[in-house]
C-alpha cells in the first residue's frame, strides 16, 4: 500500500490529513497516512506553551505565540471554505478573535474528521533521506517518551513544519554588556514582563507591531521601535517612538544610527525567522528567503527536483488557513494521481515565472492580489469548495485600511464572511480594554 509521511500537525498538516479523508469520505481509496509531531498536541504555533528554549526532552520549543494574542488579520481571512466559524460556534462573534478561539476552531474540523488516529506525537523527525533505487524515502524518527529512534519508509512526504519558530537572531555591539533582557520575539510570551519599562524593539513587521502593541497595552512604560529599512509609519500612541537602526548598547542605553540614543530596559528582537529543516537531507532541503513565491518548489508546493516531497505553507502569509488547505487539496490529488505534475523543466520554469510575477508587484495590495489568485489558481484544480477571494482580497484592503487609520482600534472593526456573507458583528468591549483573552470571554453576547 502507498504510504503518506506528513510532517508536523499544525494547520498545514492537519489541512493535508483533513484532504485525505474529505477524499475518503467521497469513496476515493486514499493512503496509509502516518504524521509525525513533536509535540504532545495538535495545532502548531496555536498550540501554546508557557515554555521557551527547549523542552521537557531537549527539543526547541516549536511556540512563537505568546499570551493575549489577537488575530493580525480578519478571521474572515483565514477561514475553511470546508467548515465555516458559523458552522463551528453556531454563532456570528468579532472579527479578530484571540488565540484559544482559533485553535478551538481549528481543532473543531480535525475532531469531526477523525484523522487524530494517524498522528504520532511526541515523536521528533530527526532525517528524510530518499533512495534513487528504490524511489523510497526513509524517514527517522525520535519517539520522544520512550527515547526510541526507528525508520520507516514512504512513498511520499509532505513536510509542514512551519517556518516561523527557528528565530532569526542578529548580534549588535555592546548586548554583551548590556544590563537588562535580550530577547527574540520567539521567547515573548507575556507583556505584563514589560509593565512600567522602556523597551526597544528591532524590526518593523508583524512581530514588532504586535508585541510593540501588547506591550503597551499592558502597560510599559514606553516602546522604541528601531528599523533597518523603513518606519511603519502608523499613527503610534505617544509613549511610542519610530527610530533609525541600532548601531550599539552600553549598560542601559541604546544608540542609533541618527546620533540619538535612549536609556532602555529590555529589547525585544521582532527580526523575523528561518526556514530550518535540519532534518532533510542534502538535495531535498528548502532554503528560501521568506516571500510569497518560494524558491524551489513547483506550483508552490512541489520539491521541483522530486515532486513525490511536498512542503505546505512555506510563503510568507496574507492568506493563511484556506491556503494551507488549496495546497494540500492540491498535494493530495497529485498523490491519487489526479494531477499530471510536468518535467523537470517546466517545474523549474514554473518557479522562475512565480518569483518575477511577485517581483513585478509594487505595494501590498498586489502582493494580497498576488496569493489571493495563487489560492484561486489551486483550487480550481481540486474539489476544494470555491470561494469568493476577490472579496476575501478585499476585506484585506479594508483591514490594511483600518489599520492605517488607527492602529490601536483595527481590531474593533468588522468584517463580512466570504463563505456565509453573514457581517461580524463589533465586539463587545474595545481591543485596548479588553484585558482576557479567554473563549469564554470573546464569544459572550
Ligand atoms: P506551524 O503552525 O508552525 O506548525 C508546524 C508543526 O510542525 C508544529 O506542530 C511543530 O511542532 C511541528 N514540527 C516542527 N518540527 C518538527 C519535527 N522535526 N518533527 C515533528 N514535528 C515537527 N496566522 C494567521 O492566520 N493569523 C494570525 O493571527 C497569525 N498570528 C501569528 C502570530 C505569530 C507570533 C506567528 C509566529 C505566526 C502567526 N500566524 C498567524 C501564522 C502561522 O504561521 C499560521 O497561522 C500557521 O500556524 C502555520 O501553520 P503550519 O502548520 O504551516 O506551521
Ligand atoms: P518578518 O515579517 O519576516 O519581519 C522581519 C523583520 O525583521 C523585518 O522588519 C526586517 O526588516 C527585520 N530584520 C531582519 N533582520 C534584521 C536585522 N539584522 N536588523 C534589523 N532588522 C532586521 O517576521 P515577523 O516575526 O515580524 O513576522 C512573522 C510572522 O509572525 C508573521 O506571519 C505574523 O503573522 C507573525 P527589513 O524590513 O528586512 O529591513
Amino acid at each position: 500500500m502507498t504510504r503518506v509521511a506528513i510532517l508536523g500537525a499544525g494547520p498545514s498538516g492537519l489541512a493535508q490529513m483533513r484532504a485525505f479523508q474529505s477524499a475518503a469520505a467521497k469513496g476515493d481509496d486514499i493512503p496509509e497516512i502516518v504524521c509525525f509531531e513533536k509535540q504532545d498536541d495538535w495545532g502548531g504555533l496555536w498550540n501554546y506553551t508557557w515554555r521557551t528554549g527547549v523542552d521537557q526532552y531537549g527539543e526547541p520549543v516549536h511556540c512563537s505565540m505568546y499570551r493575549y494574542l489577537w488575530s493580525n488579520g480578519p478571521k474572515e481571512g483565514l477561514e475553511f471554505a470546508d467548515y465555516t466559524f458559523d458552522e463551528h460556534f453556531g454563532k456570528e462573534f468579532a472579527s479578530f478573535p484571540p488565540r484559544a478561539v482559533l485553535f478551538d476552531y481549528i481543532e473543531g474540523r480535525v475532531k469531526k474528521a477523525d484523522i487524530r488516529k494517524w498522528i504520532r506525537f511526541e515523536t521528533a523527525v530527526r532525517r528524510v533521506e530518499y533512495n534513487d533505487d528504490t524511489g523510497m524515502f526513509t524517514v527517522t524518527v525520535q519517539d520522544l517518551p520512550n527515547d526510541r529512534e526507528y525508520s520507516e519508509e514512504f512513498d511520499y512526504v509532505v513536510c509542514a513544519t512551519g517556518h516561523f519558530s527557528a528565530p532569526n537572531v542578529p548580534h549588535f555591539e555592546g548586548f554583551n554588556k548590556f544590563g537588562g533582557r535580550v530577547l527574540h520575539a520567539h521567547d515573548f510570551r507575556d507583556a505584563l514582563e514589560f509593565k512600567d519599562k522602556d523597551i526597544l524593539i528591532i524590526g518593523t513587521s508583524y512581530s514588532a507591531e504586535d508585541i510593540g502593541s501588547q506591550c503597551w497595552k499592558y502597560g510599559c512604560k514606553s516602546v522604541t521601535v528601531s528599523h533597518r529599512t523603513a518606519p511603519m509609519g502608523y499613527g503610534w500612541p505617544d509613549n511610542w517612538e519610530e527610530v533609525p537602526l541600532l548601531t550599539k548598547m552600553d549598560e542601559d542605553t541604546a544608540y542609533f544610527k541618527d546620533g540619538t540614543s535612549k536609556k532602555i530596559d529590555a529589547v525585544i528582537m521582532c527580526t523575523g525567522y528561518v526556514h530550518s529543516f535540519p532534518f532533510m537531507q542534502e538535495g531535498l532541503k528548502l532554503r528560501t528567503a521568506n516571500r510569497l513565491a518560494t524558491a524551489d518548489l513547483y506550483k508552490g508546493v512541489l520539491w521541483a527536483d522530486n515532486p513525490k516531497l511536498s512542503y505546505l505553507g512555506m510563503q510568507d502569509q496574507w492568506y493563511t488557513f484556506n491556503m494551507f488547505d488549496a495546497q494540500a487539496w492540491y498535494v493530495r490529488d497529485v498523490i491519487l494521481g489526479k494531477i499530471d505534475v510536468p518535467d523537470q523543466a517546466a517545474r523549474d520554469a514554473d518557479v522562475v515565472d512565480r518569483i518575477a510575477r511577485e517581483d513585478a508587484g509594487e505595494d501590498d495590495y498586489d502582493a494580497i492580489r498576488y496569493q489571493g489568485g495563487y489560492v484561486q489558481e489551486l483550487i480550481d484544480e481540486t474539489d476544494y469548495p470555491s470561494f469568493d477571494i476577490n472579496g476575501a482580497n478585499e476585506a484585506f484592503f479594508e483591514w490594511k485600511k483600518n489599520k492605517k487609520k488607527d492602529i490601536m482600534t483595527f481590531r474593533n472593526l468588522s468584517h463580512t464572511s466570504v463563505m456565509t456573507g453573514k457581517a461580524a458583528p463589533a465586539h463587545h468591549t474595545p481591543w485596548k480594554d479588553c484585558l482576557d483573552d479567554s473563549m469564554e470571554d470573546y464569544l459572550k453576547a
